[in-house]
């Protein structure tokens, strides 16, 4: 009986060391990306019986994640990962999770803190998206263009990144031109609000929108309409993201082109977690597969989407 309890002692506490408790402070419910994103990580800790999750949905306010993860670091968890909603400002908390010996694992978005306060990122070359995004207007417009654009939440790193790609492309074309840039803050209705303006202020005048994420340009194409004016046709739209409602509007011919960004990230995250807890090493970035798509493709493509 003794040796029974002891084994039952022992495979108890063994159990109880092999448990996970991930914390993870989410950006919002902003978009049908961070959706899909949600989602994917949520799905992925279901299906693993080694990890607990505490998951926190910031509202896209930065004061509320910071908040939720020194919530994390008091409750003691094994591991920490959110997806930043802006660049800066985390380096006191992530201090202070290092000083509470919590790993910290960044998904999605990149910080400016030292990379010496996380493990790794996973997440989406946000330049590059632009860059894909810049190289299909310039070939779509042969070289010519008025562009609007519509800018991601002020200070994130896709938002940054996402202008900074697409301006390198579209620098090497003097009849490319950005007559107007705002945010619309990743979401549909501020997209719609500030295409509104847009097209009071400059109307026949602009012949596409680069729009930083397909929520925005849906927006965008319902003012565009609103107006008068055919999107995907009087206004060639190129967005980013790749979700369910970009498909639909390049099947009705109101989107033109898509550059895919992978929200799927729940299972790489689940098993880089894992690899912490168990010592493995890991790179500071983890980049994700991604692809893009036009109008011509949407139909086929549609029915394989899994966001
Ligand atoms: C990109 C992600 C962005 C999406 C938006 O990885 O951070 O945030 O492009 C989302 O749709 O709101």
């Amino acid at each position: 009986m003794v040796i029974f309890l002891m084994f039952s002692g022992l495979f108890a506490t063994v159990a109880a060391q092999d448990k996970i408790v991930l914390g993870f402070s989410q950006v919002g419910a902003e978009s049908e990306w961070r959706t899909a994103n949600t989602e994917s990580i949520k799905n992925a800790v279901a299906n693993d019986p080694r990890i607990e999750l505490k998951f926190s949905d910031a509202q896209q306010k930065q004061q509320n994640q910071i908040k939720a993860i020194r919530s994390f670091i008091a409750q003691g968890v094994d591991v920490i990962s959110f997806s930043p909603v802006v660049q800066t400002g985390w380096t006191t908390v992530l201090e202070e999770a290092k000083a509470a010996g919590i790993p910290v694992v960044l998904t999605d978005r990149k910080v400016d803190s030292d990379e010496s306060l996380y493990v790794t990122l996973v997440g989406s070359d946000f330049v590059e998206e632009g860059r894909k995004a810049g190289a299909w207007l310039a070939q779509a417009m042969n070289g010519q263009a008025n562009i609007v654009e519509l800018q991601g939440t002020v200070g994130s790193a896709p938002a940054i990144d996402r202008k900074a790609g697409f301006e390198q492309i579209i620098q090497h074309f003097p009849n490319l031109k950005i007559i107007r840039t705002q945010s619309g803050d990743f979401t549909r209705s501020k997209g719609k609000e500030v295409m509104e303006s847009f097209l009071k202020a400059e109307g026949e005048n602009i012949d596409a929108l680069f729009s930083h994420n397909d929520d925005m340009a849906i927006g965008a194409i319902q003012a565009i309409e609103e107006y008068g004016l055919k999107p995907g046709e009087d206004i060639k739209i190129v967005s980013i993201d790749g979700v369910r409602g970009a498909f639909e509007a390049m099947i009705q011919g109101k989107l033109n082109c898509t550059v895919e960004c992978n929200p799927l990230l729940g299972p790489q995250l689940v098993e880089i977690v894992k690899g912490v807890v168990d010592g493995k090493e890991f790179p500071k970035y983890i980049p994700v597969k991604e692809n893009i798509y036009v109008q011509s493709q949407a139909k086929e493509v549609f029915s394989e989407r899994k966001y």
